[in-house]
């Protein structure tokens, strides 16, 4: 292939703030989701009966009031499995349906097929289970102690902590418990599967992973990969939670139409869906720190141990991106990281935004706030001194897994934001009013991100696309990518019509089908646009290649010694001296027998990175981004509401600033749903009490702050990313631990910032009571 032929200085489709490829058929209702497909004459509709037990034998399964409900057609358990009962992404101990063993409530059981939705679900109901109760574990705490994990642990250390510690001249230590989150996508969990000739599976599902879907049906169904096509025009949200877990119910409808020889749709309904379904992982932490005068760290040991559930899902890769996010921005010398997997007896949690990088970061800025208020110091201040240094040559570069942080631009990024959102003279003032104002208290923070972009698995870090320019000019891409409202077809389509030079309006991405692009890996990582960009744009680039050597032959143009003699931009193709309609070239070339499509593929270089050892490079660079917000809070309710908020994030040369800013809005807002609103609460029996809208509280528009400013931060990825783009799904997750500590320093006013207030998360409106009540309590005791 000729060298790559850069038009960006006569064409810019990229770069634009194109709307978002389905926004008018979003608005309009138009947009096809899986429940929108017209059914097949002769649909089934599937249920699934659920443990109602948290740890327990099978005794006995009496499922004859299923059988005779109204409507039902089969029900199908274990034994009726035709392949492998098992759905499980990396280790194969997630069961499809509980065999003999319960591991918690709401684990399916059995599944019911009938006539329509609603008979299969009151169907499922009655049936009549005999349990043997086991002693069951719900929290990390509690897995930790009875040393039950999924996996074995993981530590990292560097440096010498012990020899670091002894010789701090302050210490801090503490623990610290961050809650879960359940993924609330706006479309639940769905699949409809039918079958075709040759046992060939059709599936239509709402998944992030098409190629594991498909893994997971053809073993289930004990077939072929190639007899399973997987398709995803675009969900309705997946945040994490349909990477791995779509797998259930995909497998579930897969084996009702494989029995059946029947088309079966298994459509979850919100509380099912919350009940079975695994959420980010909560995390407890012990931790210890040291640091000097000025509040630099000098020696850190965190102990994390996170909820896994009953099976290990993501929970490995989830860890491990726990421990690589100890350090967020913060170079960190002598560290002894830990983390576990622990066994619970709850939903098998997983992916979720972030994937274990909010909650490894979260742990140190806890511990900053921490020092920043021993020292009586602004935590800005804090955080600054303890930045990774600008250069290579201070020493203070490396991470604790040994990757070189070389583009940082925090320093940059933070004084940007410090100055345009008045940081200092607002924290006077919020001062100034919390002196004069009794009962309702105001608190701000700022608070830095730094992210690493890459899947910390790194043989995912692959893509593919295959593009088609049609004889009309038109063009179909499609590529292993899915679309779950973040905008990766935009951008895909972006780069295709920049390396074309056509129009936006002439570029469509179809679903995401196995059948077309094999092997791809998860949407997730936030590297959606930048590996499946990379291959479109190959791809692309081939077709150019081959349209620009017709034409340059036609024109007697030597491209040979000028790559660049031949130029795509504005619809048209030219040379010095020619100009074509792109769609006329097309025309010409197809006449000519000229391949008008091609493939393109993409691996993510310089990656390396050893899981034994938690040491090398695992990422291809680093995203960056600060916000500052402010809070009120009333310390008579614990009732609180965020003011303004100001952020500002490192997208590199965006693809497309308007999606990401969307993107830094919806990640923020969702972070701090997760740090204050939303509660996962489970009964002492074990049954998940917060499984609807009506008892588990996510952020509404009202709660977005009134002052409410996104910006994305002038820069230009070092590294060779798509056009010099920086990933955006998940980063600016991060960026709401400002909310979380703006709280904490409204708390730490009552005691006129003496005291560090015990505040976990989620900081609920009654976290919050309880923590105002503690510190005035500690207050009126050391007056
Ligand atoms: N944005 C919307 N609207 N819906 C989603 O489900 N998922 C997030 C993020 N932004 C999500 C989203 C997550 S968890 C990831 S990993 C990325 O999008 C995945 O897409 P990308 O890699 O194309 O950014
Ligand atoms: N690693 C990662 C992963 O960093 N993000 C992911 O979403 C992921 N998923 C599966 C395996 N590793
Ligand atoms: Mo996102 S948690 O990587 O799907």
């Amino acid at each position: 292939m000729n060298a790559f032929v850069d038009n960006s200085s006569i064409w810019s489709e990229v770069g634009q703030a194109r709307p978002h490829e389905s926004a008018a058929m979003h608005v309009a209702g138009e947009a096809t989701y899986t429940d929108d497909i017209p059914e097949v004459q002769g649909t089934r509709h599937a249920a699934l009966g659920l443990s109602q037990k948290v740890h327990a034998l099978i005794k006995s399964i009496d499922l004859d009031a299923v059988k005779n409900a109204p409507g039902v057609i089969a029900v199908f358990t274990a034994k009726d499995i035709p392949g492998v009962n098992d759905c499980g992404p990396i280790i194969h101990d997630d069961p499809i349906l509980a065999d003999g063993k319960v591991e918690y409530v709401g684990q399916p059981i059995f599944i019911v097929v009938a006539d329509s939705h609603d008979h299969a679900r009151r169907a499922a109901r009655k049936a009549i289970i005999d349990y043997e109760e086991l002693p069951a574990i719900l929290t990390p705490q509690e897995a930790k102690q009875a040393n039950t994990f999924v996996l074995p642990p993981l530590r990292l250390q560097r440096g010498d902590f012990k020899r670091a510690i002894d010789a701090s001249p302050h210490r801090v230590s503490g623990e610290l418990y961050v809650g879960g989150q359940e993924h609330f996508y706006l479309e639940g969990q769905i699949a409809y599967v039918i079958p075709k000739e040759g046992h060939c599976m059709q599936v239509l599902c709402s998944t992030q992973h098409p190629s594991e879907m498909q893994h997971v049906v053809a073993h289930a169904l004990g077939l072929h990969s190639h007899q399973v096509v997987v398709e995803c025009r675009r969900m309705g949200g997946g945040f994490g939670g349909k990477e791995s877990q779509s797998a259930l119910w995909v497998a579930a409808a897969a084996i009702c139409a494989a029995r059946l020889h029947r088309p079966v749709k298994l459509r979850a309904d919100r509380d099912d869906d919350m009940m079975v379904s695994g959420k980010r992982h909560c995390f407890h932490y012990e931790y210890e720190a040291g640091y000097d005068d000025d509040g630099r760290i000098t020696a850190v040991k965190v102990e994390m141990v996170l909820r896994a559930g009953f099976s290990a899902d993501l929970s490995g890769p989830v860890a491990t991106r726990a421990v690589c996010h100890l350090d967020n921005a913060y170079y960190l010398s002598d560290v002894d990281i830990a983390a576990m997997c622990g066994k619970t007896n709850t939903q098998s949690n997983t992916a979720f935004r972030g994937f274990g990088g909010p909650q490894g970061a979260i742990a140190i800025e806890n511990i900053i706030d921490n020092i920043a208020r021993n020292l009586g110091k602004d935590p800005l201040e804090v955080r600054k001194m303890n930045f990774y240094g600008r250069d290579e040559a201070e020493g203070r570069n490396t991470t604790q897994y040994g990757q070189k942080v070389a583009d940082n631009i925090i320093h940059d990024l933070i004084a940007e934001l410090e100055a345009s959102s008045e940081y200092h003279q607002r924290r006077i003032a919020v001062r100034e009013f919390n002196n004069k104002s009794p009962i309702l208290k105001k608190g701000i923070a700022i608070t830095p991100v730094k992210f690493g972009i890459a899947f910390n698995v790194t043989h995912l870090n692959q893509a593919g696309a295959l593009v088609h320019v049609y004889g009309d000019g038109s063009v179909l891409i499609n590529h292993g990518g899915t679309e779950m409202g973040q905008g990766v077809n935009t951008k895909v389509a972006q780069v295709v019509a920049q390396e074309l030079g056509i129009n936006l309006r002439h570029v469509r991405c179809t679903a995401t089908d196995t059948s077309k692009v094999a092997n791809t890996s998860a949407t997730a990582a936030s590297t959606g646009a930048d590996l499946n960009g990379k291959a479109a744009q190959q791809a692309a680039h081939s077709i150019r290649e081959r349209l620009a050597h017709f034409i340059a032959k036609e024109w007697g143009v030597d491209i040979t010694t000028d790559a660049a003699a031949i130029r795509f931009a504005d619809d048209m193709v030219r040379s010095d001296r020619h100009a074509i309609p792109f769609t006329e070239l097309v025309q010409k070339a197809y006449l000519a027998r000229v391949q008008l499509w091609s493939d393109g593929f993409y691996a993510t270089p310089n990656l390396q990175w050893d899981a034994k050892t938690l040491n090398g490079s695992p990422f291809s660079y680093f995203a960056y981004g600060a916000a500052v917000s402010e809070v009120i809070i009333d310390t008579l309710t614990g009732e609180w509401k965020l003011l303004r908020a100001d952020l500002l994030y490192d997208a590199g040369n965006s693809l497309n600033p308007a999606i990401d800013i969307g993107q830094v809005e919806g990640a923020f807002i969702q972070g701090m749903g997760w740090l204050t609103t939303e509660e996962l609460w489970w009964n002492k029996e074990g049954k998940l009490m917060t499984h609807a809208p009506s008892t588990y509280k996510i952020p509404s528009v009202s709660d977005c702050p009134d002052h409410f400013s996104v910006k994305l931060f002038k820069n230009k990825n070092s590294v060779d990313s798509i056009h010099h783009s920086k990933a955006v799904g998940e980063p600016p997750l991060l960026l709401s631990f400002s909310v979380f500590f703006a709280i904490r320093d409204a708390i730490a006013s009552v005691a006129h910032y003496t005291i560090n207030p015990v505040l976990n998360a989620p900081a609920t409106c009654e976290a919050i009571l309880h923590a105002v009540e503690s510190v005035r309590a500690v207050n009126m005791d050391h007056p």
